[in-house]
């Protein structure tokens, strides 16, 4: 085991155990699953056969610009779309066996409380900064534009579509003054600059507890993409971070007179988890203050990389500046999980839906948490196919687990009626096997210890593979008259590794387990009991086995994929809908009417009394002449400056708010109302005709 990611081996009195809030405007896919939730519901399910006092939390994050945006774009309010989405959410999340110990969400008052006595507690203290400052404002909806409202360009990696508050490419925090080529999301127009009273979490004084805690302490705990990260968030240089938002829909600035304020999203939203165990505690009339301030509880928070900063830096400052919280002794983050060779996109309906999952695979929740957990990006962004989904399915579920446990029950009920024969002078052989299996728990529970899953799924199935070769090389079958007694040692060993594998199997896949232990009539079974190899002792009955997986066919791994690819030329579809559709034909002599010429923008300005025009100088190569354009919104007079553009120089001049305008500008509208310059390359000479 390297040095790197050696859990310290302090005990623990209780475990903390989060997993990211998923945003309420949207289904679970396959994404969140294997990035988030997967780990973190295997993490706790083994814990809890540890016997050890677990809590695991999520709900969904209810606020924030993601929200409203959806709410807009469908007509509706933000509390009909989280209504909607919470409750897909949570069944989902449930039909899946995801073992949360309570699902909450943060548009409960219990949360709205709890965020707002956090963030009063810290203005109380003086631990908030108070600027007014200028923000981008669209003037067309008259609204701030905050988070998700604005676009532009990633100043850290030139992504197109970052985030107001973070570039979802590279993952980088932003604010929006750092965007380059700032857009409304709202009406497409460049924003304009006003003033606003905002809080500010002041980062940068928590340099040196941030760089002690995690790039000290926690150097060799935490994953490499998670320290690699941090570092250089913190060597970049932290800045002052806004924690409030000009919003309606939120929890309020518990501040007098700020009528319109609410709390950042991701100011409030990890704060849920701590309303969520309040809710979970209230529920089993437990104290939920151990399970966030006491120094023997392990808190660990389960997320996706692009939730790292807010994991490891913004939260953690919060709790530190109140005073009385515990810190995460572990953000075990998870890179990105790509679908068939491309990212996952909600938008471009590039995803498997868990909720369309369980509609299609009935009973297969096994399988996908099976597949999902063996190809998790836990190091770097990993691929799900449809394919590997199958051959996973085929060639390791049910070739080996469900073959292996399947042959072994079959046999005891054919030659000992369903008894557990007695292991008797057993050889060499059968007690290496008996021994060998003692030594599977304590692997796998380091290696999820170590949030190591892919690792800790591969030792479980090398039981599996352990008996299904023991089970295939000695051929019981074939020995039955001639070495009968060694039959029932054979199978008194496979017996005992069936009943290990329905416990150590128990995190990764919960219903095979319970079929299995079923099966076996066996009850349940601590994590401790894995050790025993003789957890089903001669005379033991065991019930009809069933199988525990069938085959996937190719044609329905098949469909899916079909079903993938239309989903996405759906989706090109439905955004071609929304353009334009083509004009009518013309003759070809009517196209040759048309005089448009390379040209360059000598100088512009704004049209007074006007918001959408602008006065352009343009030389046409032939002459200078004056253009009125309507792309003031969008692009500011001194940055079109020596634009090389093209214009159709023989329309018919028109007089535009008092202006002569000699000629019609060549622009790209697209879907989003988004203006594009059709321009020539720079060395083409203004003048030069176009056809
Ligand atoms: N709602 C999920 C995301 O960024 C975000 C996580 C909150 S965890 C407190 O996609
Ligand atoms: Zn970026």
């Amino acid at each position: 085991m390297s040095k790197k990611n050696t859990e310290t081996s302090k005990k623990f009195k209780r475990y903390t155990v989060t997993s990211a809030l998923p945003y309420a405007n949207g289904p679970i896919h396959i994404g969140h699953l294997a990035g988030v939730y997967v780990p973190a519901d295997i993490y706790s399910r083994y814990l809890r056969l540890k016997g050890e006092d677990v809590v695991s939390i999520c709900g969904s994050d209810e606020h924030g610009v993601p929200i409203t945006i959806k709410a807009r774009n469908e007509g509706v309010t933000p509390k009909e779309i989280v209504d909607k989405y919470h409750s897909m959410i949570e069944k989902s999340f449930r039909e899946f066996g995801i073992s949360f110990d309570i699902y909450s969400r943060t548009s409960l008052d219990l949360h709205h409380q709890t965020a707002s006595n956090i963030f009063r507690t810290l203005y109380d203290k003086g631990k908030l900064l108070e600027k007014e400052t200028d923000q981008y404002y669209d003037e067309e909806n008259k609204q701030f534009l905050a988070d998700r409202y604005i676009v532009g360009v990633c100043p850290v990696c030139s992504y197109e579509k970052a985030y107001g508050d973070q570039c979802e490419s590279c993952g980088s925090s932003l604010s929006p003054n750092e965007l380059k080529n700032p857009r409304s999301m709202l009406s497409g127009n460049k924003p304009v600059m006003k003033k606003t009273r905002h809080w500010y979490l002041p980062l940068d004084e928590y340099e040196p507890m941030l760089r002690q805690w995690i790039l000290e302490e926690n150097k060799n705990t935490w994953k490499s993409n998670v320290y690699g990260q941090c570092k250089s968030w913190i060597d970049t240089g932290l800045k002052p971070r806004a924690v409030t938002r000009d919003l309606n829909w939120g929890v309020k600035v518990p501040i007098e007179n700020t009528e319109g304020k609410v709390l950042y999203v991701w100011f409030d939203a990890p704060i849920g988890y701590i309303s969520a165990t309040r809710q979970w505690a209230e529920q089993k009339n437990v104290d939920w203050e151990p399970y966030w301030k006491d120094k023997d509880t392990k808190l660990v928070h389960f997320i996706g990389k692009d939730n790292i900063v807010f994991h490891c830096i913004i939260f953690p400052v919060i709790l530190y500046a109140e005073g009385t919280y515990i810190l995460p002794d572990n953000v075990p983050a998870n890179e990105f999980l790509n679908l068939e060779g491309d990212k996952i996109s909600t938008s471009r309906n590039w995803a498997v839906w868990l909720h369309e999952y369980l509609e299609e695979f009935p009973g297969k929740q096994d399988v996908l948490r099976y597949v999902l957990c063996a190809s998790a990006p836990e190091a770097k962004d990993n691929d799900f196919t449809w394919r590997d989904f199958q051959s996973r399915n085929n060639n390791e579920l049910l070739a080996i687990f469900g073959n292996f446990v399947n042959r072994t029950l079959v046999l005891t009920h054919k030659y000992y009626n369903g008894v557990v024969p007695p292991l008797a002078n057993p050889a060499e052989e059968e007690l290496n096997i008996k021994e060998e299996i003692t030594a599977f728990a304590d692997r796998i529970g380091n290696s999820i210890d170590n949030y190591k899953f892919r690792e800790a799924l591969s030792q479980m199935m090398g039981l599996a593979r352990l008996g299904n070769k023991y089970m295939t090389d000695s051929e019981p079958w074939k020995i039955k008259k001639t070495e009968p007694e060694r039959v029932k040692n054979i199978l008194n060993c496979c017996l005992q590794i069936c009943a290990v594998l329905s416990i150590i199997s128990e995190p990764f896949l919960p219903f095979t387990a319970k079929k299995l232990k079923q099966m076996l009539n066996l009850p349940d079974l601590n994590w401790e009991s894995a050790k025993d190899n003789n957890l089903l002792p001669e005379g033991h009955n065991i019930n009809e086995p069933q199988l525990l997986f069938d085959k996937i066919e190719d044609r329905q791994v098949e469909e899916q994929v079909k079903k993938l690819h239309n989903a996405r030329r759906e989706n090109e579809e439905k955004e071609k809908s929304d353009l334009e559709s083509i004009k009518p034909h013309i003759k070809f002599d009517d196209f040759a009417k048309l005089d448009l010429r390379a040209a360059t923008i000598l100088k512009a300005e704004k049209v007074s009394k006007t918001k959408k025009l602008l006065k352009l100088l343009v030389d046409t190569g032939v002459d200078k002449r004056t253009i009125v354009a309507g792309i003031a919104e969008q692009y500011d007079p001194e940055e079109i400056t020596g634009q090389r553009v093209v214009v159709l120089v023989n329309l018919e001049p028109r007089n535009i708010k008092g202006i002569p305008s000699e000629g019609m500008l060549m622009m790209a509208q697209d879907t989003n109302g988004k203006l594009t310059f059709v321009s020539v390359d720079k060395d083409c000479e203004n003048g030069a005709t176009i056809a």
